[in-house]
């Protein structure tokens, strides 16, 4: 796996910068939540991204940056391009400022509270043999992790699914809380648009391995999923039923395309 070393210098090693795709979230997120997180002052910076949203979310943004000051940058895209591409256009921008030696990304909603970030962090830390820790929804006693069941229920079918596909037992694929060591593996698996909208976590996945020759061995081993401690569906979500369905036509094309 990659060496961070070439990439990043060794005040940068510890930063984290987030990732938070926004579309049409000006109703929806707790901004003030944002606010007193960077205002704690922490190692982590966010990078918000509006996709296109057709409200107030640019000038909702454009707000948290002057508040926030430079842990805070906004990227505007003009024209909706979906959650996969709006992920992956920020993670390459944060990678190309080079400040930060991990680079993530966490849904707008905070379902997965901020607290989680540095609990994340401090995985790929302590263990340098890690390429990327994502946070897990188990419903272990003492956590609180609250999901709708037919939410819950599906999320387990498709993550079956998808370790079966990649032959890589995952426990939870589609949590919105994720974060990676910057490396030049990481560079080449975001260099091209993702072929699926919704599923670009598993497709991720799909082009490590394929980075890796099909041997999923490595990626085993360089993996931490992560109990979050913490989750809650928060209303307004923007997936519907029928995306349940795409969600395993995408898995098969990226099966097609990356594995077979
Ligand atoms: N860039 C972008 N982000 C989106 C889009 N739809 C949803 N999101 C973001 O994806 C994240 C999760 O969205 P949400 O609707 O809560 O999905 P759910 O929690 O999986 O049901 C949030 O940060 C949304 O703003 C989209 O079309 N484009
Ligand atoms: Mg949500």
């Amino acid at each position: 796996m990659g060496d961070t070393e070439e990439q990043t210098p060794q005040s940068a090693h510890k930063r984290c910068t987030i990732v938070v795709p926004c579309y049409n979230e000006a109703h929806r997120l707790p901004s003030e939540k944002f606010i007193e997180f960077v205002h704690e002052g922490r190692d982590i910076d966010f990078l918000f991204v509006n996709d296109g949203s057709t409200d107030n979310t640019l000038e909702l943004l454009e707000r948290l940056r002057r508040v926030c000051g430079p842990a805070v940058g906004v990227l505007d895209k003009r024209r909706n391009g979906g959650k996969a591409e709006a992920v992956r256009d920020g993670m390459v921008r944060a990678i190309e400022l080079g400040r930060s030696g991990f680079v993530g990304f966490w849904d707008a909603d905070l379902a997965t509270p901020l607290s989680a970030i540095s609990s994340l962090c401090q995985e790929l830390i302590d263990e340098p043999r890690l390429q990327m820790v994502f946070g897990s929804r188990v419903r272990l006693l003492g956590r609180h992790v609250q999901r709708r069941a037919i939410r819950h229920y599906l999320g387990r079918v498709f993550a079956t699914v998808v370790s079966l596909v990649l032959r890589l037992p995952i426990y939870d694929t589609q949590c919105g809380a994720k974060i990676f060591r910057v490396s030049p593996q990481l560079s080449q698996v975001l260099r091209r648009p993702f072929i699926s909208r919704w599923v670009f976590d598993v497709e991720i996945l799909a082009r490590f391995i394929a980075l890796n020759h099909g041997d999923t061995h490595l990626l085993h081993d360089s993996i931490f999923e992560y109990p979050l401690e913490r989750w809650e569906d928060v209303a307004g979500s923007k997936v519907k039923p029928g995306d349940f369905v795409l969600a395993f036509v995408d898995t098969f094309r990226i099966y097609s395309k990356y594995l077979r």
